[in-house]
This record gives structure tokens, sequence and C-alpha cells, in this order.
């Protein structure tokens, strides 16, 4: 805005454009009397307002020619201030049109949606019949041209506000608003352009898609499929990405979607073969699959590897997702940032493409759609950018837009990253197909999020057996009326000499043909099919012993190397010191603490080729200081991880500062690691507790995808926990949660209280072949705390210890106190203050798997004991007791006494001073019980 001298408030924009303020004619006068001034004296006005009288005048003067236009048909106009005063408002009915347009477009199928925008009539902007055959100058396609006013406002119309609506105004970035405009404006998306053969492709899409969902509907009736028929365009859209793919060099497209339409994809798009698509709907379908639960068939995930029409190889990798809508997209960005570092493309990140397909309900209403939205663009979680597709039915179950969202677009949250908005009409398949293309384009080349909402609607109910006109009854009297969208598609070819009737008769019998032939088929198979005896997932190997001790020389180098001032940048002299301190450790000097041991895994494992991931809030430092993977220049901030500098060729240790979320990072993660499976994976919470915003990931990801899905994780939750007095929201990881969804070896839970301990833990999960997902609880204040520490020689021997025995205990121990975690240094500490040496303590060291035969044998050094008692921290309903009391009480065949806090609704006490009471009152009932 700029503010005249003389009081005009007139605003221009960078590219020479006029607008706004200027276009109202009470500014009339103002601008007249300005533009006046500046005849009289040019230097008297502000130099942008120069420039646009200057260029204005140019313009009236030299008007450029359009293609075919004679020298007299452009004739100079008069430059009179009225002139101008109606330049201004063609101008800011331009600018309204590009911002506003998509208002006007004919995006609803059904042509239900009503919208009024004001800003693009005539009458608004304060021009008027008598305008329409005057020539404006407009910026159009890149270019300057005169045009008549209603030629502009045809054009700015078919551009706008045809089938596909735009929101791209919203984007800070000019170059990027500016890449799309041109395009928009050069016609991409309203002209007719696809070649005879494509068309005919699509509309053979649609009716792939039409008639594999009615063969469906009438073979089965009633069964679940959650039917594509309405929104079919999809299968064009899809089909047109991967033709795409050769184009732009992808190699790879990693797909998440969830119930609607799946399998119609999975069929129409990934090519499986219907044959197995019908026998997942035969009534005595068994899954042909020799372990675990198996999941519905529209859950199910498929790799496959397409071939193009110009005989181009694909690979389509469509993950697995729960029920739980849109939690597969940060599962779904992960997976292809691991595809992307293994086909080495971590720089342009171009060969791999995440395609998420979504509902528009949930596109809307789901937090982790933002929460992953906001991963695109940061440096340890981009994937190049993201192709959202909305099957926007207009409706989710039962409930309406105007009920699931306060905006006026499901696509708004996308905005948050500047994410272009494409709205387009899925009764027109050929802007689909242009749009999508054009949406391509722009992920490959500014490698951005952008977003394809196809406005469509949903010709059944939520599922094949549910009721619609209960709750929605104009909407379906709508849609009974409305053809099928092959029907409209081949009625537009037809009448442009693009395909024959006879052509359509022909595929659609070939086509019903294959599908009753797979039927065929699969009834054969099914009958032959012999309910496979589901074997347990149980992996008693995971109690074996691995080999994680490193020699003392390497420990010693990988130490020095770690510990090494940099030469590079400058320090912050307390971290010189901590640096010291570090290397006194490593030397032997003094025991080792936590973050040193776990700095030894990770250097270990590096050196030897493991990659290590981490990833969490502030992990870099460490919330509690302690890490420091990351160390800063104190004057230019520099950067340098020790843990990349051991030696050359080691493998690369990846630390990451989170964003701060729980739900999408480790979303991101647990995929990252199923598809890099060699990488130690870890997802670090701030506090234990924070977790359980992510606890759909760990729900229905980490604890059950190997029995629902096959898919095998070996990602390292770090949950510090522990009672320190801090209150309810920072004691507890909720270490129950996840003991109580521990069976069939599905994960392993381990609550270490030694560094030593840690760092075998670590190396195990990074070296054993076997994949289940860690659950680790970590110290925080012991992460200091002296008693909490290892001398070196038991990183250079010994392995993980799932039972840690009492060595200093004499044999004849009256009472055994079994407990894990930080509370047996309150116990030990009290034992050694109160001379109570009849007493053994052995810790738990893992939970789950429980080591049960190593267990009773340390117990039973202690045969005499006349109490085995379980001391915990936390309180009766949580912790590792309520898991634990069952199985300990079959093991030892007696009751073992509970010494711990009182059952509670939350967590912990929030005062400090009943903290300490309590904690001095369980560790005292431990040794009197
Ligand atoms: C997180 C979550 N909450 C609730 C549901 C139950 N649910 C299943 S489908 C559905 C409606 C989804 O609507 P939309 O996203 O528009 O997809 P559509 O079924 O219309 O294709 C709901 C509420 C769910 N599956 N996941
Ligand atoms: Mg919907």
């Amino acid at each position: 805005m700029t503010v005249m001298p003389n009081g005009v408030n007139l605003t221009l924009d960078t590219n020479g454009a006029s607008r706004t303020d200027a276009a109202s004619a009470e500014n009339g006068p103002q601008l007249e009397a300005l533009y006046n001034q500046w005849k009289r004296e040019p230097s008297s006005v502000d130099a942008q307002w120069h420039a646009f009288f200057a260029g204005f005048e140019l313009g009236c003067q030299q008007p450029p020619r359009r293609p075919g236009e004679t020298a007299k048909s452009a004739a100079p106009a008069a430059a009179s201030a009225k002139d101008l005063l109606l330049q201004s408002r063609v101008d800011a009915l331009v600018s309204a049109y590009r911002r506003l347009g998509h208002q006007q477009a004919k995006l609803d199928p059904l042509n239900l949606i009503r919208r009024r925008t004001p800003e693009l009539s005539l009458d608004y902007m304060k021009l008027d019949e008598s305008d329409l055959d005057r020539e404006f100058e407009i910026y159009w396609a890149g270019e300057r041209t005169r045009l008549p006013l209603h030629n502009i406002i045809d054009l700015l119309h078919e551009t706008y506000c045809g089938h596909v609506g735009i929101e791209y105004m919203h984007i800070e970035n000019y170059t990027i608003r500016r890449w799309l405009r041109d395009r928009i404006e050069q016609g991409r998306l309203r002209k007719d352009t696809l070649p005879n053969a494509e068309k005919k492709r699509v509309l053979s899409h649609l009716l792939e898609g039409e008639l594999f969902e009615k063969f469906l509907h009438t073979r089965y009736v009633g069964q679940k499929r959650f039917s594509l028929e309405g929104g079919e365009t999809v299968i064009p859209i899809l089909d047109k990405i991967v033709e795409e793919c050769p184009r732009h060099g992808v190699e790879q497209i990693v797909m998440g979607m969830a119930h609607r339409g799946r399998l119609n994809v999975l069929a129409n798009i990934l090519g499986k073969d219907y044959e197995f698509v019908f026998n997942e709907f035969a009534e005595n379908y068994v899954p042909n699959s020799e372990l675990g639960d198996g999941d519905v068939k529209y859950h199910l995930g498929y790799e496959a590897v397409v071939n193009t029409s110009t005989g181009a190889k694909i690979g389509i990798s469509l993950a697995p997702n729960p029920s739980h809508l849109e939690a597969v997209c940060p599962v779904v960005e992960g997976k292809a940032r691991a595809w992307q570092r293994r086909l080495n493309d971590t720089a342009q990140r171009s060969k791999v493409l995440p395609v998420l397909v979504h509902g528009d309900a949930s596109f809307a209403g789901q937090g982790v759609v933002a929460e992953t939205i906001n991963l695109s663009q940061l440096e340890g979680y981009r994937t190049g950018g993201t192709i959202h597709i909305i099957i926007n039915n207009q409706i989710g179950f039962t409930t309406s837009p105007v009920d699931g969202s306060s905006s006026q677009y499901c696509t708004s949250v996308a905005k948050m990253v500047a994410a272009p908005i494409f709205h387009v009409n899925g009764d027109d398949p050929i802007a689909a197909v242009t749009t999508i293309q054009l949406a391509f384009e722009f992920r490959q080349q500014f490698k951005r999020d952008v977003v394809v909402d196809m406005y469509c609607y949903r010709r059944h109910g939520h599922n094949e057996g549910d009721e619609p006109r209960f709750t929605q009854p104009l909407m379906y009297s709508a849609i009974e009326d409305h053809p099928p969208i092959s029907d409209i598609f081949f009625g537009h070819l037809v009448k442009f000499g693009d395909i024959t009737p006879d052509e359509v008769r022909a595929f659609r019998a070939t086509f019903e043909e294959k599908l009753n032939n797979a039927l065929l088929k699969s009834k054969v198979a099914t009958k032959t099919i012999v309910p496979a005896i589901r074997k347990s997932l149980a992996c008693p190997e995971l109690l074996d012993p691995v080999e994680t001790a490193v020699p003392m020389e390497k420990l010693r180098e990988i130490g020095a190397a770690i510990t090494k001032e940099p030469e590079t940048i400058d320090l912050n002299p307390k971290i010189k010191r901590w640096l010291q301190s570090r290397h006194d450790m490593v030397e032997g000097k003094a025991p080792l603490d936590w973050s040193t041991a776990e700095a030894l895994a990770f250097g270990s494992l590096l050196e030897s080729g493991y990659p290590v991931r981490l990833s969490g809030q502030d992990s870099r430092r460490g919330t509690f200081t302690q890490r420091h993977s990351v160390l800063y220049d104190v004057n230019t901030r520099e950067r340098y991880k020790p843990l990349n500098n051991i030696k050359p060729g080691q493998a690369t240790f990846c630390v990451y500062n989170s964003p701060l979320s729980e739900y999408a990072v480790l979303g991101f993660d647990y995929g990252y690691g199923l598809d890099f499976p060699d990488m130690l994976v870890l997802w670090e919470a701030q506090f234990g507790d924070f977790a359980n915003g992510a606890q759909i990931i760990i729900d229905q990801y980490i604890v059950c995808s190997e029995t629902k899905w096959g898919e095998t994780s070996s990602i390292v939750l770090l949950l510090p926990h522990g009672y320190h007095g801090q209150g309810p929201e920072h004691s507890s990881a909720r270490l129950e949660r996840y003991l109580q969804a521990c069976a069939e070896d599905n994960i392993q839970v381990a609550n270490p209280s030694t560094p030593a301990n840690y760092f075998h833990i670590l190396r195990r999960q990074a070296l054993r072949k076997i994949k289940k997902p860690l659950i680790l609880m970590t110290p925080k204040g012991m992460l200091r705390d002296p008693r909490c520490t290892s001398p070196i020689g038991d990183f250079a021997g010994g392995h993980f210890e799932e039972i840690l025995p009492d060595s200093t205990a004499p044999k004849g121990a009256k009472r055994v106190i079994l407990c894990s975690g930080k509370v047996y240094f309150d116990l030990a500490d009290h034992r050694k203050a109160e001379k109570l040496d009849d007493t053994a303590i052995i810790r738990i060291e893992q939970l789950y798997p429980l080591h049960e035969k190593k267990l009773q044998a340390t117990v039973a050094a202690f045969g005499q004991a006349e109490k085995i008692i379980w001391c915990q921290e936390e309180s009766a309903n949580m912790g590792a007791w309520p898991h634990l009391e069952p199985r300990l009480r079959k093991l030892f065949a007696r009751d073992i006494a509970y010494a711990g806090r009182d059952a509670s609704s939350s967590t912990a006490t929030g005062s400090h001073a009943i903290h300490e009471l309590e904690q001095r009152e369980l560790v005292n009932q431990a040794f009197s019980l």
C-alpha cells in the first residue's frame, strides 16, 4: 500500500498490474488528480506510480497486437483518467477471478452446490454493459495483450470457472504462483488436448472401474467392498500418474489409500488378479498365510510392478492400512523416504513418488493429515512432495460437509504448506486427467505437496448394506437420476467422433468375459482351499543371546573419535568440558554414563556399516541435555556430528529434531524402518507419556502389523520413564499399555537399569536378524546419577542380560525383591543404609518376552527365601505389576507380595513432597511386607 502525499491510498503489485483501492469509484477523482499531477511533474509522485503511469501511457499508445489483429482494430485508445480508472477495475476483476474463480467453477457433478461470488460481477467492480466492448490491457499467459472486456471475461470464466477450480493465489512464493498462473492461463486445464488414444484409454479405465464394481455388486450381494461407483474417475487419474512416471524419471510409487475403491485400485491399477480378489469374497475363504491373524480384504497392502503403455516398468507399493483413517499417511511418507534412500535419490527425491488417496471427510477431520503435511518440507522427513488425491464424494458415512469441516473446502489444511489445490469435477475425466498431469509436473518441478480434489458422489450407502436415503434423501434422489460417468464420457466421445458405440460394446463384452472367467477360476480355487492351521507367531529365538560386545581396542578408537574436539568449529566451553569428561569415560578413567553408552552403541554400529536414524523432539541435543549428538560453533552455529566422524566409509548417522508431533513422526519413522530394514531406526518421545499422542500407530501398526499383514519392524521407541516427583505428566511412559499389548512375541519391552545393558540391547536390535519392535523405558534423572553407570569392561564383554542377578546377596537371603528400572537404586540404597543384608534384589531388565528360565534360575539361587516381592514405583494398576503378577505367581507357584503405590486414576501426585513420602513408603514396604 502506498500512501500518496495527497492522501490517496493506492496499491500496485510487483509485476506492475494496478489493483484494489484504485478500482473504487470513490478514488476516481483522486486518481485523476494524481494522474494529472504526474503529467505536470512526473517526479512529484512516488516511483511505483511513476512507472505505472508511464507504462499505462505506453500501453495506450502502442497496444500489442494479438495474432491476426490488424493495426486498425488495435487503434490506440485515448489515455484519459476514465480509461485509467476502468483499467484498474478490470485489473481488479482479473485478480478476483484468479483468487475466487474456483467458487464459481462447476465442480459438483450433482449440481447441488450453490455459491455466490459477488466479486466476479461487473456490478461489484463498478463496470457495466457499456464497457464490454471496450478494449483493456490484460497480462495473460505470460504476455501483455489488449482485448475487449467481454472476451476477457469469457477467457477468465473458461479458465477459472470451468470443470477445474484452482486455488493458488495463497502461495506466497511468486515464482511458484507465476509458474502455475502461466500454465493455467495457457489453457492447460481448459483445453481438451488429449490425443484420441489417450481418451480411449481413459474410457476403458472408467469402464473397468465401473464394471468391476457392478460385477461384485451382483455376484456378492450385500458384501462390504466400499464401492467406488460415482468416483470411478480416480482410476484414470491414477493410471495417468503411472503413465507419466517414465517422462518424469519416477521409478517407484509409494501409495496409501483408505477403504473407498481400494479393491478397484488393486485390480485395475496394481494389476492384482481378479481371480484373487474374487477368492477373498468367497465365504469359505481363508487367507493363504500360515502366520498371523490376517486382515479384511480392503485393508491389505500390495506390491506390484506395472507396465506403462510405453513398456516402462513402474513399481507400486500400496501400504496396508488399518481402519483408522489417515493413519497411513505418515507411514507412506516414511516408506517413500526409505525408498528414496534405497534408490540413491536423497538429493533430488524425483525417482520415488508418494501418492496419498483420501476421503473428503477424513482429510478435513483427521489431525494427522495436518501433521503429515507439516513434515513435507522438513530436513529429516521431506519426500520431495506428495500428490494428494481426494475422492470427494461430498459425504463421510452419513455426515454432510457442513458438519464435517469449518472451511469451504475439505482441502483447506493443505494451504498451510502453500500447496496448490485443484478442485475438479469427477464427471469430466479429461479435465481430471489433464489436472493430474499438471499436478505431477508441479511436484517434480518444486518438490512440494499438491492436492487434486476430485468432486464426485457415492452411488450407494457408506457400504453396500447401508441405506443412504435415511439421512440424505435429496442427494440420493439426485444420484438416482444421475447417469454413470462412463455414459457421460462415452456420449462426449461419440459426439466428437472419438469413438463408436460398437467399439464400446466390444470393450464391455470382452471385459465382462474376463471377469466371468476369473470368477469361474476363483470358484474352482476356493473349493480347494483348505483352511490353513494358523501357527503362532511365537519366536523363542528372541531369548537367544546375541554377541554384542565390542573389543576394548575398538571401543577406545570409537570413543576417541567421538570425543575429539572438532577442528572446524569453535565449541561452547561447557561442551568442551563435557567432551573431556566423556573422553575420560571411554579411556576407563571413570565409569560410563547412559548417554556415552548410547553413543558407543551407535558409534560401533556405524563403524561396522550399520546406519542409524534417530528422530524425536529435541533429540539432537537430548531433552535432558545429555546427548549432544550435534555440536555447534559458538559464532556461526556451524554444525558437527561426532558420530559421523569416526572413520571414512562408515555408515551414516541421521539424527533429526522432529516437529512437535508424535502421531505423524512415529508413523513416519515406523514406515521408514519398514522399507529400510537394515537401519537401526529409533523414535524418541520427549517424555514417555507423550507417546500416547501416537497411540494409533502403536496400537494399529507397531504391535500387530506382523500378525495382520506380515510386516515386520525393528523400530525402537525410546520412552523416558521414572518417578522423580515432577507431577502426573512427566513420570510414566505408561509401561502397562505396552505390556498389555504383548502376545505371541509381537514386541519386546525392556526397562534396562545400566548403561551397559542399554548398549547391548541397542546393538542386539541392529545385529539380530529377527525383526521385532523394541519398546525401551529410558531414564531421565538417572542420566547423570553416579549409581547408574557401568565400567567399560561391561561393554567389551557380555551381552544383554534379560535378568540382572544379585551377586552381593547371601545365598540364604530370606527375601527376594523383584523389580525393574530405576527403583532398583532406591532399594539398593535402603538395603545398604539399613544393613538389610538378608534381602536379594533381582532386576527384570526385559519384561517381555520374559526370560522365565533365567528368572527362575536366578531366584532359585535364594531357595530359602520366604517371600518374593514385586516392587515398583508406579501405581498398582500401572507399571509391570498387572502384567507380571499372574505370570510370576504361576512361575513360582506362590503368591507374590506387592510393594508400590496404590491404584490411582492419575499416574502420579503433583506434589514433590508427597512423591518423596510415597517413594520412601514403597521402598520400606518392599523390606517389611
Ligand atoms: C479415525 C477413524 N474414525 C472413524 C472411522 C469410521 N469411519 C469409517 S469410514 C468413515 C467416513 C469416511 O468418510 P470419507 O473420508 O469422506 O470417505 P468415504 O467413505 O466417503 O469415501 C468413518 C467415519 C474410521 N474408520 N477411522
Ligand atoms: Mg467421503
